[in-house]
């Protein structure tokens, strides 16, 4: 192991704005709004406010696939926070999710608009809202829960530990790349040896603790999450990639990973979503050709 740059710690910490982290210019120690800014509000009683993030895309592939399942009241307006120059932090945002990150939804379909923040209990309040993607049966169900929240505690490791270091850091540092290389390839064979005996996460059914676990787990295997597949050995994941790809294939997950996208090819972006219509009529292909 190479020797590290000492750093001693001072006794008490102080804030350094330019840290040269690819977030550093947002990151800030304190919480809460830095500027006025409202929401806005479309039609539909289901509003997102969110990113085609890992964490935004369990909400969008939620939602689309309520809507390809028959739930007609799962219709919603998304709206693009865009984290990199900080509209987590306008007054609207942080009034529906003090925590300042995306995604956030607000039902207006309820006696009081009810905010849910945390992609997890997103997933799991419209679950409960419509009664699917979440087994009935007890044990099924304690088994589903299980595995989402393996996702929540889980992820932090792969995206603020691995993904972080290996990624976005100003360089590069053996130690913390070597800890959480480890733990996220535990983690890639934790869901292997798991995919091995069923074909989705929960068991038999496609559930919500599959749509938290995909974007993160799934898509690192492809070397599209911190380009990081080869120095990961995913493909050695063998039941991952195949889980990774029949999931990949649903039509409501190609919708779903469009919605908010600010990346990328234009015809895979859908900065706001308000319409069905919209994945063919409103992708930024579309709107740039009309221009
Ligand atoms: N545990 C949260 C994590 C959400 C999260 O980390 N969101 C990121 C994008 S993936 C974010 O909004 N970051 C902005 C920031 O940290 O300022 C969840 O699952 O919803």
């Amino acid at each position: 192991m190479t020797e590290a740059t000492a750093y001693e710690p001072p006794r008490v910490w102080t804030w350094e704005r330019e840290n040269g982290g690819r977030f550093a210019s947002i990151n800030r120690p304190v919480s809460g709004a830095t500027h006025e800014k409202e929401l806005p509000r479309g039609k539909h009683p289901l509003q997102l406010y969110s990113l085609a993030t890992p964490n935004g895309v369990k909400v969008t592939v939620m939602l689309e696939e309520l809507l390809a399942a028959g739930y007609g009241g799962a219709e919603y307006d998304a709206y693009v926070v865009n984290i990199r120059e900080g509209d987590q932090f306008g007054s609207g945002f942080v009034s529906i999710n003090p925590n300042s990150k995306i995604p956030a939804l607000v039902d207006y379909s309820m006696p009081q608009p009810t905010r849910v923040f945390e992609s997890g209990a997103i997933l799991l309040y419209l679950a409960e809202k419509f009664g699917a993607f979440l087994p009935e049966d007890p044990s099924e169900r304690a088994e589903c829960l299980s595995w989402l929240f393996w996702q929540m505690g889980s992820a932090p490791y792969l995206g603020g530990g691995f993904g972080h270091f290996y990624a976005y850091a100003p360089y590069k540092m053996e130690y913390p790349i070597d800890r959480f290389t480890m733990e996220v390839k535990r983690q890639l064979d934790v869901l292997d040896k798991r995919l091995s005996e069923n074909p989705y996460v929960a068991g038999d059914a496609y559930t919500v603790a599959d749509m938290a676990i995909w974007p993160w787990y799934g898509v690192l295997t492809t070397g599209k999450l911190y380009e990081a597949a080869e120095f990961l050995a995913a493909e050695e994941y063998r039941n991952v990639v195949r889980w990774y790809e029949e999931i990949a294939a649903r039509d409501a997950v190609i919708r779903g990973r469009k919605v908010n996208r600010i990346n990328g090819p234009l015809e895979d972006q859908l900065h706001e979503r308000h319409d069905a219509s919209d994945f063919e009529l409103r992708t930024q292909d579309r709107l740039e050709a009309a221009e």
